[in-house]
């Protein structure tokens, strides 16, 4: 039975999504949910909360993309994404839980703002970018002397990772003196599961609301 996911190229989320699928080479059809019909009657039917990407498997829907990504460890053993040891999944799952909550949440509230999505605190998401500051600044703390966010090995949370990073670095630059975390976001970028997602959304890149700047993916 084809997998397949409703996403857009462009949205972190979704890239987070490919990322684990191409880490752990599974197939999917990918279902362009750019506005139109019919994937998005189909998808509106499916899945009325309407946040994106959502999973088929065959009758089965899975929402939310972490639990996409722990539906593809259970469904496509092999290289996991979540790691066996359970004390080290624990780690993984809290640090996925960091990308999603403390970094991908604040980026994603000042792009909402600007494009009247959410209401203008009439400060350009002041509130939102001094939570990024905080993130960055622990952030910088905890990668230094590490590769990958959490364990040993590339898993969930750098899926996570990858495009909230992208984004909040677009949306907030992170401080060049904050080195560790560059260097994170450049391993980040340079994994070809996610080069490979962010290749794709390259065509659609004119549409972030804040201007994709040059230079920094
Ligand atoms: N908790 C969801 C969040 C997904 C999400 O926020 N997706 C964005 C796209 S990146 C979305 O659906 N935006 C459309 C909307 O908010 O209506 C997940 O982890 O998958």
């Amino acid at each position: 039975m084809t997998l397949k996911l409703y996403a857009h190229p462009l949205s972190s989320y979704c890239q987070k999504a490919k990322t684990a699928f191409y880490e752990k080479d599974v197939p999917f059809e990918e279902l362009m949910l750019d506005g139109s019909d019919p994937v998005a009657s189909e998808f509106a039917a499916l899945w009325p909360i309407g946040r994106f990407p959502a999973l088929t498997d065959g009758d089965r829907l899975v929402f939310d993309t972490t639990t996409i990504i722990e539906y593809l460890d259970v469904k496509y053993p092999g290289k996991s994404l979540v790691p066996a040891d359970p004390d080290v999944a624990v780690d993984v799952r809290m640090w996925d839980r960091f990308f999603d909550n403390y970094v991908n949440y604040p980026q994603q509230r000042v792009v909402y703002q600007a494009i009247n999505r959410e209401p203008d605190d009439g400060e350009g998401g002041a509130k939102w970018k001094a939570q990024l500051d905080t993130a960055y600044a622990y952030l910088d703390r905890r990668m230094a002397g590490r590769e990958w966010a959490a364990g040993d090995d590339f898993s969930l949370a750098d899926c996570s990772a990858a495009p909230a990073l992208l984004y909040a670095d677009w949306t907030h630059s992170i401080p060049k003196h904050f080195e560790n975390l560059w260097a994170y976001r450049d391993r980040l970028l340079a994994r070809p599961s996610y080069a490979r997602a962010l290749d794709e959304a390259r065509p659609f890149r004119h549409y972030f609301p804040l201007g994709a700047p040059e230079g920094r993916d």
